[in-house]
């Protein structure tokens, strides 16, 4: 499975392309099945309807962990670093982690849990995180992780969604110098939820919480309970799987309001993630692997817990912030645990670079052998800093471009084979076949091309659909362009045939490397009891990527126009979250419409963006004269 020079980079890619099924059958044949599959793949793009590996019997847990008990049961496989510098670091070996993740599968059970539910995972950043996601995988429940900076009224959303009939979270968090209450944020969401059951809470911070009879139980207690149950509470049979039964469910934003919710199936997921880690990284045994990823994300998912799982690796998850208790923290962990692979967003990067280099200069950083970025484009100066900085010009920097719906890295150098290019992804990995074209969904060939980024063929782990409602799946990647799957994002293939992702092209913003969508902020802003209408665009950030730029119109005047966009950052952190708060609020009269309502997002970018003298055609219009009002008020 490991691609070890250019040559055999482009000799794989070419039989990827050439025979995508042996190419894929080979690789999946390296792992524990209970009964092998017995045809590789099925597809449609129309319906879209795309099977891999079908009636393939399998449990990914098995996988991770089981599989790697005999030889390599004391190897650690998870390090975990807390958020305080004082508190004691853990370490989990495989034989451990196997233990706790059946510990807590029986736990699962013992609440009603079976396979084919949907379970909320709402959680800090702790093993016990990592141990749920498993623990559910193990049982054949699917999980659906919620971001902890998701406020109430989102969780609900998800929860609902999802049809969940079991959360799991903890009492509080910590993140830097705060205390997050989770379970009171769980309690308010729950008030909409009638299908949640029960409620397991791990005690993180000890913050005092209500905990309801007959539904809400505390992890340790039911844990411990297990033990005069059961005799063996620390096995439990993996449940056998289909290839194509859910694994999980992932939230994502969209165009409208409600996010998507992602689903990936068993066997295709396995296969590219763990195929994606070791080639891209190029893991080699023994060797520290951080990815700095909340397991709220698609990158927490694939490559904190189940690439390097999956690959007998050591991850490291670290519960706290780059900047808590100061800018060094990320240095420091690096040292301290020796870490040899180093995975981050361009954003952590860029704010790290601001504080200056002094934070940097206390640590030895001479573990690391490779660093890697993920989220959003990486620009150029970000990318000498990190590359020589931290990678004391001595690493390769890969620059992986891959999604939610991709489940796994696509466009990225392999380190160490692929020559980089700062700012571009450079090449596909084997697997994926990328195609440019232009708005009406002609194909771009060649290279120095410019143009929207469409993938032509089914990699394992292609999003199966859109939980709940197919239809809108198909709307949102695969009808935009026949027999295409739609990223949304637009690249550019310059002279050496190097991808460059230019951005998304959609109503969702990429802030601080968490996708949001502009919909979904204009309406936690509208619960502002004094607003009537709202609309959000990005603005380019030196920090963030992209900021948050709200334009709103109150329903009477205000004086206190300071103290109205409080509120608003208020209602906004509330009901969304703090990631969602807007950077830059304008109080307007009125909003630029076309004469069927619909409002001109394009003209309102620019001004946020600043080009006010190239605002576009502007004469379709309703009424052009609030463009001028808006012009005058910008902040
Ligand atoms: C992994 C993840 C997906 C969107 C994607 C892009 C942007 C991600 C890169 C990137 C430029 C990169 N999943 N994006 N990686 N843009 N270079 N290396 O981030 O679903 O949360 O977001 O992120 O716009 O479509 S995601």
């Amino acid at each position: 499975m490991r691609i070890s020079s250019i040559e055999d980079y482009n000799s794989q890619y070419k039989k990827s392309v050439e025979q995508p099924e042996e190419f894929w059958a080979d690789i999946a044949t390296e792992f524990t099945w209970k009964k092998k599959w017995d045809k590789t793949l099925e597809w449609n793009f129309e319906t879209p309807d795309v099977k891999w590996f079908l009636n393939g019997k399998l449990n990914i847990t098995e996988n991770c962990l089981d599989r790697h008990l005999k030889e390599n049961g004391n190897k650690t496989a998870l390090i975990w670093e807390a958020n305080d510098v004082n508190e004691k670091s853990r370490t989990f070996t495989y034989k451990e982690l196997h233990a706790e993740v059946c510990r807590f599968a029986n736990v699962l059970k013992n609440n009603g849990a079976k396979k084919g539910d949907r379970i909320c995972i709402y959680m800090p950043m702790v093993p016990e995180l990592a141990i749920a996601v498993l623990a559910c995988a193990r049982i054949g429940a699917i999980h659906s992780v919620v971001f902890g900076g998701f406020s109430f009224s989102s969780l609900a959303d998800r929860i609902h969604d999802a049809d969940c009939s079991l959360v799991i979270t903890s009492d509080g968090a910590y993140r830097g110098a705060k205390d997050i209450p989770l379970k009171s944020v769980v309690d308010e969401a729950l008030l909409n939820c009638p299908s949640v059951k029960k409620v397991i809470v791990l005690k993180r911070t000890g913050i005092e919480i209500k905990m309801q009879n007959g539904k809400d139980v505390w992890w340790h207690q039911a844990s411990a309970e297990l033990s005069l149950a059961m005799e063996n509470p620390d096995e439990c049979p993996a449940e056998e799987m289909d290839s194509e039964d859910k694994l999980f469910i992932l939230y994502t934003s969209g165009s409208t309001g409600k996010p998507k919710g992602v689903v990936h199936t068993t066997a295709g997921y396995m296969v590219y993630t763990a195929y994606t880690f070791q080639n891209v990284f190029q893991y080699k045994p023994g060797e520290v692997f951080w990815c700095t990823a909340d397991v709220g994300w698609i990158t927490g998912h694939s490559y904190l817990i189940y690439g390097p799982l999956l690959s007998g690796a050591t991850t490291l998850m670290f519960e706290g912030i780059p900047t808590y208790p100061d800018a060094g923290r990320f240095w420091s962990v690096i040292d301290k645990h020796k870490v040899n692979i180093f995975y981050t967003a361009p954003t952590a990067i860029r704010s790290l670079m601001a504080m200056g280099l002094d934070f940097v200069k206390p640590y030895k950083l001479d573990s690391l052998r490779i660093l890697g970025s993920v989220g959003e484009p990486i620009n150029e100066e970000a990318w000498h800093w990190y590359h020589e900085h931290i990678g004391k010009n001595n690493c390769p920097v890969v620059d992986t471009w891959w999604q939610t719906e991709t489940a796994g890295i696509m466009i990225s150098p392999l380190a160490g084979i692929t020559k980089t290019k700062p700012g571009f992804a450079t090449l596909p990995l084997p697997g994926v076949q990328p195609v440019l074209v232009d708005e009406k969904g002609n194909e771009l060939t060649g290279n120095n091309v410019e143009g929207r980024l469409c993938i032509k063929f089914p990699w394992p782990s292609i999003i199966r659909t859109t939980y709940g409602n197919h239809e809108r799946c198909k709307e949102a990647y695969f009808s935009h362009y026949k027999n295409l799957y739609f990223t949304g994002d637009g690249c550019r293939r310059d002279e050496d045939g190097y991808y460059r992702i230019t951005g998304r092209v959609d109503d969702v913003i990429k802030v601080s490397g968490h996708l949001l969508g502009t919909a979904e902020i204009e309406n936690a802003i509208n619960e502002h009891a004094d607003i009537v209408e709202s609309a959000v665009v990005g603005f380019p950030h030196d920090i963030k990527g992209w900021g948050i730029y709200a334009f709103v119109i109150c329903d009477h005047k205000r004086d206190d126009k300071e103290k109205l966009k409080k509120e608003i950052v208020e209602t906004v952190t509330k009901f969304m979250g703090p990631i969602a708060k807007p950077d830059k609020i304008q109080i307007v009269s009125g909003l630029p419409k076309t004469r069927s309502g619909k409002i001109m997002r394009r003209i309102l970018r620019k001004i946020a963006e600043g080009e006010i003298n190239n605002l576009g055609d502007t004469s379709t219009l309703l009424d052009p004269a609030v463009v001028d009002e808006i012009l005058r008020g910008k902040v």
